[in-house]
């Protein structure tokens, strides 16, 4: 068990992944908050264990700040404001935390579920349960100024999203953080139906494994890359380890196509407009949910007369914009910025005091971004940009990556492959791989060096000439393949890489002294940092809903898209494209022979398959930029 000041850290921070790095201002000579904790009854008698911390030195009514969580709440009042909510307590909130129903000490069941149905009278969901809870705060929270506003990253960004299907009345303004949307199409669970074996399967028994706790699966193995290969089908997940005691992983693998399970997971298909102001909150390399904060942004976008449906997004890893600085993610640094900081005092902060205290401005865009490779803030009227046109880059059969589509004339072959073979799948990141919690390298593993699989007889690799002007790329990204298997199904992963000049730290490494230690390693000379990647698997082409075999050697057109990003490739860089077709652990093992069932397969099914990428005038794969001119 943690001690309890490390935990009131964890649960006040953003979310787990965030809490480790939560850094504290130095104590404050006397307590800043009361705490009292309540047990808020709910419609259907169930009670939510909730912490309600009083600013000491309050003077009049405060607004609510609300945040609903499944991974605890404090028990003692803080004596330091965690850096997550510096900027915020400056302007006085009353904070809760709650903890969600069947976690801690909060009554009922834990479904790990985002299902909210809105035409059922009686039942209850995470809408209904911030909705009965808010009631209870304004009539019982002494000196609260009415107003109440929610916000939180991740989970605690899918609660807070969710009170936008029937927002209590009183619900001035929300920020969702990196909330999912759709667990089977992307974010944490998925991608595209392609399952993220590693981050489902460990998450599951974090949350379900014991109530009262974050449980981190005991892995006998150091390199988790070699317990996953090890374990072979994942039916042995349940066979040798968890024998169907976790829930969430039962719906999982009992559920392998896009189904009504998963469409009633899919909470964000009910949300047509814009019901509360919200600032949607994006990383572009978040490895847990960087999609879930722009399907919001658009769903909402299909009606907000009023303009109170807003989108930030920045270079950050999962809920990096809640740490101390923010001023690098990995190696790369940020130009000097404090993007965290940045993002709460001069977006986050004015925001809530807007709606909830009245003061300030409301934002004057409708899009902000810190952009990477130029560094520096943006604003944008609208997004995506008007002025970003959707632009080609070919793939060439001579490993060259350019804006000129092939040419027969020229074009000496159709098609480049590669042999992809289960039983040695491309680790997703640098081997030895820690387990996804509590720490290790998962926070920023996409935005590792490519370096480390580059040249991988599994991987191709495309490269452009170095740029003689800056590109900038603002807007939704996709990759247009024309691929081939020999196999019945079949993955393709893609990654836009943006190349560093050799020389691009010229004082890495002086021939005279010599690096120092890790200096060398530790350069961006040649780096290769990941812009943007995917994955698609082969099955879902035709249909989500029903899984269909492909042809073998029959090139089908493979639409992968790629996300939103804003990036400038800078003059003198390279651009460049790696395909492949295993991401392992953190997306599961193709066979790459079609079974009705991926979670049901036997080690016999998965077998060797030739992959062909075509780049021919009639066949010309391709990723669609939105350079802005
Ligand atoms: N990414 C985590 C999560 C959110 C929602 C559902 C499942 C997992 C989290 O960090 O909270």
């Amino acid at each position: 068990m943690r001690s309890p000041i490390l935990r009131l850290v964890l649960l006040l921070s953003v979310a787990i992944s965030v809490a480790a790095q939560q850094a504290t201002q130095p104590p404050a000579a006397k307590p800043l908050f009361k705490i009292q904790e309540a047990m808020i009854p709910v419609r259907d008698g169930v009670h939510l264990q909730t912490a309600i911390l009083t600013p000491v030195d309050q003077q009049g009514p405060l607004p609510i700040l609300f945040r609903r969580t499944p991974y605890g709440v404090p028990e003692k009042a803080p004596e330091q404001i965690p850096v997550s909510l510096k900027e915020l307590a400056q302007d006085g909130y009353i904070f809760v935390f709650q903890n969600l129903r069947g976690r801690f000490k909060s009554e009922g069941v834990f479904n790990l579920s985002s299902w909210v149905d809105l035409k059922d009278p009686k039942a209850t969901n995470e809408t209904t349960d911030a909705y009965d809870s808010i009631e209870w705060l304004l009539n019982n929270v002494p000196n609260n100024n009415g107003k109440v506003g929610m916000f939180g990253v991740s989970y605690d960004g899918l609660t807070t999203a969710l009170t936008l299907l029937h927002p209590h009345p009183a619900l001035m303004a929300i920020s969702e953080q990196a909330s999912p949307v759709d667990q089977w199409m992307n974010d944490d669970d998925h991608r595209f139906g392609a399952l993220r074996e590693s981050y489902d399967f460990e998450y599951a028994v974090m949350e379900q494994a014991d109530k009262n706790k974050n449980t981190h699966f005991d892995f006998e193995t150091y390199d988790t890359y070699e317990w996953y290969l090890d374990l072979g089908p994942l039916s042995n997940i349940n066979a040798k380890y968890l024998h169907g005691s976790i829930p969430y992983w039962n719906s999982s693998i009992e559920h392998p196509d896009y189904d009504d399970f998963w469409k009633k997971e899919a909470w964000v298909s009910q949300l047509h407009a814009s019901t509360v102001p919200n600032l949607n909150v994006a990383g572009f390399w978040d490895q847990e949910d960087p999609w879930g904060p722009w399907q919001i942004f658009r769903h909402a976008e299909e009606n907000d007369p009023q303009h109170t449906n807003f989108m930030v997004a920045g270079p950050w890893f999962h809920g990096e914009w809640q740490t101390p600085k923010g001023d690098q993610i990995g190696i790369i640094p940020f130009g000097g910025h404090e993007t965290a900081r940045e993002f709460r005092e001069n977006i986050q902060a004015p925001f809530f005091r807007y709606y909830l205290h009245g003061q300030g401005e409301k934002p004057a865009w409708q899009a902000s971004t810190f952009q990477s490779g130029s560094n520096t803030w943006h604003t944008y009227p609208a997004w995506p940009p008007k002025e970003a046109k959707p632009t080609k880059l070919y793939l060439h059969t001579d490993g060259t990556l350019s804006f000129t589509a092939p040419d027969a004339a020229k074009s000496e072959r159709a098609y480049r492959e590669y042999i992809s073979d289960p039983a040695n799948p491309v680790p997703y990141r640098q081997r030895p791989i820690s387990p996804t919690y509590p720490e290790g390298d998962w926070r920023t593993w996409e935005v590792a060096d490519q370096r480390f699989v580059d040249r991988r007889p599994d991987v191709l690799s495309f490269t452009s000439e170095p740029l003689d002007h800056d590109l900038t790329v603002t807007g939704p990204l996709a990759a247009n393949l024309y691929a081939s298997t020999s196999g019945t199904d079949s993955d393709f992963v893609v990654k836009l890489i943006d190349v560093y000049p050799q020389d691009a730290q010229k004082n890495a490494w002086s021939p005279d002294e010599g690096p120092k230690p890790g200096q060398y390693a530790q350069s961006l000379n040649g780096y290769e940092l990941p812009i943007a990647m995917e994955v698609r698997r082969g099955r879902y082409l035709a249909s989500y809903e029903k899984p269909s075999p492909l042809t073998p050697n029959k090139p089908a057109e493979w639409n992968i898209p790629l996300r939103d990003h804003d990036h400038v490739f800078l003059k003198g860089h390279r651009i460049m494209v790696q395909i492949q077709s295993t991401w392992f652990p953190v997306i599961d093992r193709n066979p790459q022979k079609f079974v009705p069932s991926i979670y049901k397969t036997s080690a016999s099914d998965f077998v060797s398959a030739t992959q062909r990428i075509y780049c021919s005038p009639d066949l010309p794969s391709h990723l669609v930029l939105p350079v802005v001119p």
